[in-house]
């Protein structure tokens, strides 16, 4: 009789210890789902210096190959698989650039895709600067251009530690920033923007390719910048804005996402949407109160280093990667 109760006890014991192990069970697999990583602003600073230390990457220019080549290297050493798509690409003067896409993949054989995007390269001209004298020198770009891809390195420096259920392309775009001079007589012309881009989109690579979505980064990196719901982006991709300033909002980057319609920008985005049909969103940051409807150093030789905050880079980065580790296949 004595038996009884005591087998009894056992048999509670076990009971409640294998439910007790089967809800920590489950609570570490959620847990594991929602495994975001800490992006790490003070990397992607670090990533953003390195490029503009180079000097200024305009293409046709030593700056920009030597440039190139680390960011190859860089990406190769996150384990990326890393194709660089070069191209001469013609100016709207007639200059031709050689130009090269770096194409970095993770976890290639993944089917759903994400595709995130910045350009790399630098204006040649200052041609929004305070001084005409300074209209022939070239933007150092250190938030136009380098911030954007500082923040994607350091995304692929986390993908290399921890990898996501989907694929993620990274590309690096070049001869963007070509387009017509505002003090050029002629005509401006949209089509001079993002040479690179529109070439590959019509020269995909890899062959076939296909991205669930697109987002593209273009000056983050600026002390208290204010990115809005740029026109472009909600016309194309309503619902990746959504996601994207949803999950802004959820990590507590509001004041930088506002929620609040921007103006239309010809940008990347716009050619990743119409040339190679992937629904492609632009994170860039606007003031809507300046006649550019950019910041005041955009397009002149203020360009600087000392437009770069680690705030604004862990805004967007972290973003980013609650994006890309919540996303299902
Ligand atoms: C135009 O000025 C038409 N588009 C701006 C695209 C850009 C230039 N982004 C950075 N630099
Ligand atoms: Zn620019």
């Amino acid at each position: 009789m004595k038996l009884f109760p005591f087998s009894l006890i056992i048999a509670i014991l076990a009971l409640s210890s294998c439910s007790s192990a089967a809800k920590s069970n489950k609570q570490a697999s959620k847990e594991t789902m929602l495994n975001i990583p800490q992006f790490n602003a003070d990397s992607a600073y670090l990533y953003t210096k390195t490029q503009v230390d180079f000097g200024p990457r305009v293409p046709n220019t030593k700056a920009h190959d030597e440039c190139g080549a680390y960011l190859v290297n860089q990406m190769e050493r996150f384990g990326a698989k890393v194709i660089q798509q070069k191209a001469d690409l013609k100016a709207y003067d007639g200059t031709i650039l050689h130009s090269n896409n770096i194409i970095s993949s993770f976890n290639p054989a993944a089917k759903t895709r994400i595709l995130l995007c910045a350009h790399w390269d630098s204006r040649p001209y200052c041609d929004h600067d305070p001084n005409p004298a300074n209209y022939h020198q070239p933007v150092l770009g250190a938030n136009d251009g380098a911030s954007g891809v500082g923040v994607l390195m350091e995304v692929a420096r986390q993908l290399s530690q921890q990898q996501p259920t989907v694929g993620v392309d990274i590309i690096f775009l070049d001869s963007e920033d070509d387009g017509t001079p505002d003090f050029y007589k002629g005509a401006q012309d949209e089509n001079s923007w993002c040479l690179g881009t529109q070439y590959w989109a019509t020269h995909l690579e890899p062959a076939n390719y296909h991205a669930r979505f697109g987002i593209l980064l273009d000056m983050v990196g600026a002390p208290n910048a204010t990115f809005y719901k740029e026109q472009e982006s909600m016309n194309n991709a309503p619902d990746i804005v959504a996601k994207v300033w949803n999950q802004a909002k959820e990590d507590g980057f509001s004041a930088f996402f506002v929620d609040q319609d921007g103006g239309a920008i010809t940008d990347d985005h716009v050619f990743v949407n119409r040339l190679a049909g992937i629904p492609c969103i632009d994170i860039i940051q606007e003031d809507l109160n300046s006649p550019t409807g950019f910041a005041s150093y955009w397009h002149t030789t203020h360009d600087t280093m000392a437009n770069i905050d680690r705030t604004t880079l862990l805004a967007v980065g972290q973003t980013l990667l609650g994006v890309i580790y919540k996303e299902k296949p």
